[in-house]
């Protein structure tokens, strides 16, 4: 039985319905933490994740398994035993209560280490040598920035740098759905500037439409709003949008009729709200007057169905994890780096190292000292350098060309 299907054959979870706080409560039990206010579903931005209430619970376990596992064997030679035996006593405690490193058991047994080392290089060579099948692809607003569409935690260019014109009471409100109902002004004002229509797939989106073109992609979860990876030519049925897309729009009530307007969920075409928004106006629902709102997830709502039905299995049946272009900083999207066996390779790809929390259960461990397994790896760069890298070392580079031309 795998990690994930035991983990959720304890929770006992049999419906989708609970899925979602199931998770959050028991398989990342980080997100308890964060969780201090708010109970419900939601997408849970979560700056302070990273310290782990489990770190010093887990260490242990480990330690204690591993000091069972290193005890040293009484030598065999009678005479040595009689000659040595105060000596040997001493010894034999010391050795007792000698823990060896995580990085010093890999050395020992090469079966640990299922990458060589933490490069791009050793990562691809796993590839290469393995019959993977069902690739998952986790992204981020880092594949979009050389888009031209900026993302949110970059000091000075990231949205969260440059929110002063809003006068928002604090940077998250713009995407705080109880908020929006209140002053939509804001984030129609941002969402002109991310707007679909303006801008065009990056390599980094081309390379994830290679793996699928290749047969290889099991799906791809992706944080962003922006839309392009179906413009890239990715096949819906392989993409998660977890955080929702500028793709369709609905009514949500309230707007010019007041609270007591719960809306009619009447959907709309991005056409519809563009030609709106672009105009400085407020898009309000043709049929009961509720303000329209683009399906994008705010902080305070549910994740999209799709992401639910297809956790579960796809994490199963996952063979390499690829991750590209993200802070890891929101919940749950963050943890499920962890649903993946802890023998399934793991890459990121990013500008700076995320993800890491010394822990042996969670996060990434691109060092090999906390983990059982050696199996991530880490590539320091952009996406599209570390993307084109890959698919030249894939042996893939003309097939990219041809798709990013
Ligand atoms: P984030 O928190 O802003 O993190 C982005 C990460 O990408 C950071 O670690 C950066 O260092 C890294 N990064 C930025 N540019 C590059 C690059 N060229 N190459 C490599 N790494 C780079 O954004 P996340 O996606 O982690 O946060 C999730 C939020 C962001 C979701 O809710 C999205 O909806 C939201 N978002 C989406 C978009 C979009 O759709 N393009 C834009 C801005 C924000």
């Amino acid at each position: 039985m795998t990690e994930i299907e035991h983990k959720l054959n304890e929770l006992n979870i049999n419906s989708e319905e609970n899925l979602n706080n199931e998770i959050k409560k028991n398989v990342f039990p980080q997100i308890n933490k964060n969780e201090t206010e708010n109970n419900k579903n939601v997408l849970n931005d979560s700056d302070s994740k990273k310290e782990n209430s489990n770190d010093i619970k887990d260490n242990k376990n480990v330690n204690d398994k591993l000091k069972n596992e290193t005890t040293i064997t009484p030598n065999n030679n009678t005479n040595e035993k009689k000659e040595h035996k105060k000596g040997r006593e001493r010894k034999h405690s010391k050795h007792h209560s000698k823990k060896i490193s995580r990085l010093e058991k890999k050395k020992l047994y090469s079966h640990l280490n299922i990458i060589k080392d933490s490069s791009l290089e050793s990562f691809v060579e796993y590839i290469l040598q393995n019959n993977i099948k069902n690739v998952i692809v986790m992204t981020g607003a880092g594949i979009s920035t050389s888009a031209g569409i900026p993302d949110f935690r970059t000091p000075k260019s990231g949205l969260y740098d440059n929110l002063q014109q809003y006068n928002l009471p604090y940077p998250e409100a713009i995407f705080d759905i109880d908020y929006f109902r209140e002053n939509p002004k804001p984030f129609l004002t941002l969402a002109k500037s991310l707007y679909p229509g303006r801008f065009r797939p990056t390599p980094s989106h081309y390379f994830i439409k290679l793996l699928a073109d290749k047969g290889l992609l099991l799906r791809l979860y992706t944080q962003n709003i922006d839309t392009l990876e179906r413009i890239s030519g990715i096949p819906e049925d392989l993409l998660i949008e977890a955080h929702g897309s500028f793709n369709t729009a609905h009514c949500i009530g309230q707007g010019k009729t007041g609270k007591g307007n719960k809306g009619c969920n009447k959907v709309y075409t991005k056409e519809f709200v563009r030609d709106i928004i672009f105009n400085d106006e407020i898009p309000y629902c043709l049929e009961c007057g509720g303000l329209i709102k683009p399906d994008i997830v705010f902080f305070g709502e549910d994740l999209p169905i799709k992401f639910f039905e297809n956790l579960e299995n796809d994490f199963k049946k996952c063979d390499l994890l690829i991750v590209i272009g993200t802070s890891l900083n929101v919940q749950p999207f963050c943890s499920i780096i962890d649903l993946v066996s802890p023998k399934v390779p793991r890459c990121l790809i990013n500008l700076m190292e995320v993800g890491v929390l010394k822990n042996p259960h969670h996060g990434f461990d691109f060092t090999g000292e906390y983990q059982k397994f050696r199996r991530d790896a880490f590539f320091k760069g952009t996406c599209d350098d570390g993307c084109i890298k890959m698919a030249k070392l894939l042996g893939y580079e003309d097939d990219l060309k041809i798709l990013v031309n």
